[in-house]
């Protein structure tokens, strides 16, 4: 069982958020370069890793993990003394939970049907209710800040802040221009560990 973390990579994708906490961490990984061009994660090899054949993949103590709020949640609890995860049975970790999920389940799909045109789902039926009841909650959150907890910086801001940053990237409707989220997405990238990563490109 290997001790190492392989962090399978392309700078072109989620992984970048990956990468951004495997340095807020301070962690020891290896970089496995994938090169979508080449069809290298839908390689048989890969795909034993991954069957969806996406990235970010990680590989620690012979256990795979896929989906980025899932690794970053992952990291989080194996270097506890980064400090990026309220520890279990407080009750910040609750909220900690809450803006992780929301990351994946409300507020990717709803950045997702817009940029793409989709028509809005059904407000009753979609998870992520409409795009604006995201923006709100997302607004509410961060209110006062400076982050998701407050005070307490946390991997819930690695995810939802790049996720959020990327969004405002692409031009996502009504993000840039609110203050709320112009100074959080400052307050994110201004962050050491995210500068060290930030010559790659936004998630594809
Ligand atoms: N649910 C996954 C989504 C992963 C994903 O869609 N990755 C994209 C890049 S951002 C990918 O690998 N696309 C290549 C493909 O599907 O061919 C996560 O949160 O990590």
């Amino acid at each position: 069982m290997s001790e190492e973390i392989v962090f399978y990579h392309n700078p072109q994708s989620r992984a970048a958020m990956v990468h951004f906490m495997l340095e807020e961490c301070g962690a020891d990984y290896r970089v496995v370069p994938i090169d979508f061009s080449k069809g290298e994660h839908k390689a048989p090899e890969f795909l034993k890793l991954n069957p969806m054949g996406k990235l970010p993949t990680i590989v620690h103590r012979g256990t795979v993990v896929t989906e980025t709020p899932a690794i970053i949640a992952y990291l989080a609890d194996i270097f506890p003394q980064a400090g990026l995860a309220p520890p279990i049975g407080d009750p910040a970790r609750g909220t900690y939970y809450r803006w992780l999920f929301f990351g994946g389940s409300c507020f990717e799909p709803a950045i997702l049907d817009t940029a793409t045109k989709r028509p809005a789902p059904d407000p009753g039926m979609a998870g992520y209710g409409s795009y604006q009841d995201v923006l709100t909650a997302l607004k509410t959150a961060l209110t006062p800040g400076p982050w998701l907890l407050g005070e307490r910086y946390s991997a819930a801001d690695v995810y939802v802040g790049s996720e959020l940053n990327w969004a405002m990237m692409f031009g996502a409707p009504g993000l840039k221009g609110e203050k709320v989220f112009d100074d959080y997405v400052a307050r994110l990238t201004a962050r050491e560990a995210y500068k060290k990563v930030s010559g790659e490109a936004a998630p594809a």
